[in-house]
């Protein structure tokens, strides 16, 4: 059985600054079309099961028309089947839809192909059983067949050897150890990662889905765990990711150098993504200018950053100052979420599932000024809302997009 194990889609969150507003609005589009991209994916790739290990949505307050899109969505990937874990973001919200969903009013029955699983529960999928934990005693009750590959879904951090639900309430590893457990499928922390419990168990987080802002740098996408032989495998998937690329500049430089150091250190980030650009070194303060640094990046990717706290910049009296522009709100958790050896362990090797819908999607209209651009990324959007609205078979769906957007780009047709 193959299961894609994804979490934190925070569906509905507003976006941070820092781009376009016309991108803003893109980008948030794109966010809520996750579990349609998701399901799509799923079902193309033969996947069994979809767990989401929290924060599906991003509040409690998630509109109607928002529930059943998505609710419609995973129904139009059956046979794939999605176990839906409350996060701390969407938890109230996903608990009254199970107890309406559980008690029988037909208008809130779930698609046969859903279930919110909520802690204490477990859906056995052939030799496979997935529990859903949401407290410490929900741990404690689990009794995991040992012939069977037993999944936990869980929503919180781990740090050493613990386990910390997104309420605060900890569990140590030991509490974990020996219970036949295979696998645990977490969510809550927004960078990927993975830790071993023992010889049978291991953690792992696949982060968020997509990156949101530049607090959420790293490859994004999810898990895929093939439970006959217990292997797993990161795959990207995200629409837009955040690029963290750091560069040094040098007193000598000019503005010229300058230019030239970042685009050599921004040569393989792909222009559909987010760049959050951290310099360091020094800087004469005549040869550089962060404003027009960040009009000109912006032309040439989706959203642009420029963090210059690193940075030493030599006034026109020689006297050392410290860089006036640092970077807006928000920076502070990018640290404490970002561990680039934990993502490392689990994408090194990653999959990429998102290539084949890149020329759709993710491309960047080339060579375009900005209104142009925005007006490009408006007629795809306009495009892809007429598209959805056709209520087409996904299939019939992908291939109208695809010419679609090739006729937009000029791209002749094969008809
Ligand atoms: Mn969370």
């Amino acid at each position: 059985m193959r299961i894609l194990h994804c979490a934190d889609l925070h569906i509905g969150s507003s976006l941070e600054s820092g781009l376009l507003p016309d991108r803003t609005a893109l980008r948030r589009r794109e966010i809520n079309d996750s579990v349609s991209r998701i399901a799509a994916m799923a079902r193309r790739h033969r996947i069994d099961a979809c767990l989401i290990a929290g924060d599906l949505f991003d509040t409690d307050y998630v509109t109607p028309e928002t529930w059943k899109r998505c609710l419609a969505a995973m129904a139009s990937a059956t046979p794939v089947r999605f176990l839906i874990l409350p996060g701390n973001h969407d938890g109230r919200f996903l608990h009254a839809r199970e107890q309406r969903a559980a008690s029988g009013d037909p208008a809130d029955r779930l698609p046969s192909n859903v279930k919110i699983l909520t802690g204490g529960h477990s859906v056995r999928m052939g030799s496979t059983r997935v529990f859903a934990a949401e407290t410490a005693d929900d741990i404690r009750y689990i009794k995991a067949d040992i012939r069977l590959f037993n999944i936990v879904m869980m929503h919180g951090t781990v740090s050493g050897q613990m386990f910390t639900f997104a309420d605060g309430t900890m569990v140590p590893f030991s509490a974990l150890k020996n219970r036949n457990l295979d696998y645990g499928a977490l969510g809550h922390v927004h960078a990927a990662g993975a830790a071993q419990v023992d010889a049978r168990l291991t953690l792992c987080w696949p982060g968020c889905l997509e990156a949101r802002g530049y607090d959420e740098p790293g490859k994004k996408g999810f898990i895929v765990v093939n439970t006959e032989n217990g292997s797993r495998r990161f795959v990207r998937a995200a629409l837009r990711e955040c690029a963290a690329v750091p560069c040094t500049l040098d007193r000598e430089d000019t503005e010229g150098d300058i230019l030239n150091k970042i685009h050599q250190s921004l040569q393989d980030i792909p222009e559909e993504n987010l760049v959050y650009l951290h310099l360091d070194g020094t800087v004469k303060e005549e040869e550089f200018s962060p404003a027009g640094l960040q009009k000109m990046l912006l032309q040439e990717y989706f959203g642009v950053r420029i963090d210059t706290s690193g940075l030493t910049v030599l006034g026109r009296g020689q006297q050392m100052s410290t860089a006036r522009v640092s970077p807006s709100d928000g920076d502070e958790d990018a640290t404490r979420i970002w561990n680039p050896q934990e993502e490392a362990k689990l994408a090194a090797e990653a999959d990429d599932w998102t290539r084949e819908e890149r020329p759709l999607a993710r491309k960047m209209p080339e060579q375009a000024s900005d209104e142009s651009a925005g007006e490009q990324i408006a007629l795809r959007e306009i495009y892809r809302e007429l598209v959805r609205d056709a209520q087409l078979a996904p299939q019939t769906a992908d291939e109208v997009l695809k010419a679609g957007f090739a006729a937009l780009d000029g791209e002749e047709l094969p008809l």
